[in-house]
């Protein structure tokens, strides 16, 4: 049976991480999916780690792994570090902060079982996808940002690559994951780029996008600054 790894990075998550874990655990036992979740933690000061090691009491290794690095290290360096400790041939990446919800994962299992697709991708611009929860200013940087990118980058069929909720058969992911070079947001739309490249296929999957619930957001002008020179840099390189 075919195992799925998810990995969950986490910085500041101590309130969602058990409500993302219950929810995950909820959605595989229900569909008879065999799962593990890999939580790599940064040393979040609000201490998480402690959280996810009560979860690791409660459910064992097997279905809790938790990667512990010394101090915030990035997202990209926390899905490398995560999947070295992956043992599922399929492997998730979403965020901790229950942006991303585990309902959509089974829809995204059947359409890469269907096609054989290397990777399926959660996404926000297609019919039936979407986000709540977001003021217009962040809506409009959004949708800016996505069509910036479509523009400049000529992914192919993706039509969300800013979107952070994907599954990965492990083996595209092995390949693409050590390449990537961008940072921030703009690290999620290299590896589609990347992935094109490679001749990978892509499939894709709506999901609504829900603000985080707990914690603090940081979108702001820096981070949008950022996106756009990175997007400029991987125009440039790509
Ligand atoms: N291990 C680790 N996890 C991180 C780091 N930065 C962010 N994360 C986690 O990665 C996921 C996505 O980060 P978020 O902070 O939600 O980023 P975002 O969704 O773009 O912005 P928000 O509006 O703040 O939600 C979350 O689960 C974070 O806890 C990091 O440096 N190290
Ligand atoms: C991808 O496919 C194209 C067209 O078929 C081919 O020319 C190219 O060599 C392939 N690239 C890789 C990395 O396999
Ligand atoms: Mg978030």
């Amino acid at each position: 049976m075919t195992k799925y790894s998810v990995i969950l990075p986490t910085y500041n998550e101590r309130e969602n991480l058990p409500l993302i874990f219950y929810m995950l655990h909820r959605t595989f036992t229900k569909n008879v999916i065999t799962f593990e979740v890999v939580v790599v933690d940064d040393n979040s000061p609000d201490n998480t780690l402690e959280v996810a090691q009560q979860l690791q009491e409660i459910y064992g290794k097997e279905l809790v792994k938790i990667v512990s690095r010394k101090g915030k290290l990035g997202l990209g360096t926390a899905y490398v570090a995560g999947l070295k400790e992956c043992t599922g041939e399929r492997v998730i990446l979403m965020d901790a902060d229950l942006s991303h919800h585990p309902k959509f994962i089974p829809q995204m299992i059947l359409k890469m079982n269907a096609h054989d697709y290397d990777i399926v991708s959660g996404t926000r611009y297609r019919k039936g996808g979407g986000v709540a929860g977001w003021d217009l200013k962040r809506k409009i940087t959004s949708k800016g940002a996505n069509f910036l990118a479509q523009f400049l980058l000529n992914p192919g069929n993706a039509s969300d690559l800013t979107g952070s909720f994907r599954l990965y058969k492990k083996e595209a992911l092995e390949k693409i994951l050590p390449q990537v070079k961008s940072k921030g947001y703009a690290f999620q739309m290299e590896i589609l780029i990347l992935a094109r490249k490679a001749n990978m296929t892509l499939g894709e999957v709506p999901i609504t996008f829900v603000d985080r619930l707990y914690g603090e957001s940081k979108l702001g002008a820096n981070e949008i600054l950022l996106y756009i020179k990175g997007l400029v840099k991987l125009f440039f390189t790509t």
